[in-house]
């Protein structure tokens, strides 16, 4: 029996690195299935080694794991936004960040395309970039005639951790990864296309040693998973709602109607952006209507 690391499963097949650096196709035994388990990319798994199709006979505890993009055991998930093309949607990269914060995973944000956008609308996003930070998020915002610096920035945060690139289609994660390390040659797409088509242009996750960090590349999503917790738990994931929340006179404050709400109260002075309240009623609303989801927790923590 080896041990390894999961770093790219493609229909019943992963492929598994092990500390020497060998790379052996497996499948992951019958059992797996049965017991509702499933390996993602990112698991450490023991696994027995037969020429051509070894074998996954365990996975190992996960410290953390993703739905979408399905990954486990990362220290920090960096969600690349695009600024245009497509458009930026604060209410998106909102929804990435509560499912980060639902799963424990480090977020920090990634800002592409800036090279796309009027000076006008660049001194807009500066603000909004400057909003996440004060929440206490890392932001990365490259200048908008070239993204070298904060390319650099994210290559040192990201140097000896494991993490993963998220965001939209288009958005230009394997762009991003190509500039980090040319030699990888990754391939990309025509972004109009790929919205219109609603394709993808990587369609398998994989880990890949870029210099010092080891990153996943992932397929974009066109569409949204189900949040999995209750509405009660949203303020959670707000963590500047969190700072301030002790301040509304009722306990289990849902800082939508409750008079004295000290969230609501901090939106009006302007400490909370508008957009991150929209976007918490927006979820509010979205969770209370969802159908529970009942599905086989595959996240074997
Ligand atoms: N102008 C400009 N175009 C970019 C930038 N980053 C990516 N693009 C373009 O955006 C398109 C999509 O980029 P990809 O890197 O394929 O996007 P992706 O996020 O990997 O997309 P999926 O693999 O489908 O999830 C390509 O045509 C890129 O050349 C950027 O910073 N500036
Ligand atoms: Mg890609
Ligand atoms: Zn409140």
């Amino acid at each position: 029996m080896e041990k390894g690391r999961i770093i790219r499963s493609l229909s019943g097949y992963y492929d598994i690195e092990t500390d020497k650096g060998k790379i052996q196709r497996t499948r992951a035994r019958g059992e797996f299935r049965k017991s509702g388990q499933k390996p993602i990319v990112g698991d450490f798994v023991d696994f027995e080694s037969e020429n051509d199709d070894g074998l996954i006979w365990k996975i190992y505890p996960r410290i953390n794991a993703l739905v979408r993009p399905p990954i486990a055991n990362i220290d920090i998930a960096v969600i690349v936004t695009a600024l245009k093309e497509p458009n930026f949607a604060a209410n998106l990269l909102d929804r990435q960040l509560v499912a980060l914060e639902a799963a424990h995973v480090k977020p920090v944000i990634y800002f592409s395309k800036a090279d796309l956008l009027t000076d006008e609308a660049y001194a807009a996003i500066t603000t909004i970039a400057e909003d996440y930070r004060q929440i206490g998020y890392t932001v990365l915002l490259p200048a908008s005639n070239n993204n070298v610096v904060a390319r650099q920035a994210l290559q040192s945060l990201l140097d000896g951790r494991v993490s993963v690139f998220m965001g939209q289609t288009g958005a230009g994660k394997s762009t991003l990864l190509n500039q980090l390390s040319p030699k990888l040659g990754l391939e990309t797409g025509i972004v109009s296309k790929a919205l219109s088509r609603g394709k993808h242009t990587t369609r398998q996750v994989t880990l890949i040693k870029v210099n010092d960090a080891l990153i996943a590349d992932t397929p974009g999503f066109s569409s949204y998973e189900v949040f999995d917790f209750p509405a009660e738990a949203l303020d959670d994931y707000f963590p500047e709602f969190v700072a301030v929340r002790d301040g509304c006179r009722f306990r289990g404050c849902l800082h939508l109607n409750e008079p004295a709400c000290a969230v609501k109260e901090a939106v009006s002075l302007g400490a909370i952006p508008e957009s991150r309240y929209n976007s918490y009623k927006a979820f509010y609303e979205l969770i209370k209507s969802q159908k529970p989801k009942y599905k086989t927790d595959n996240r074997n923590f």
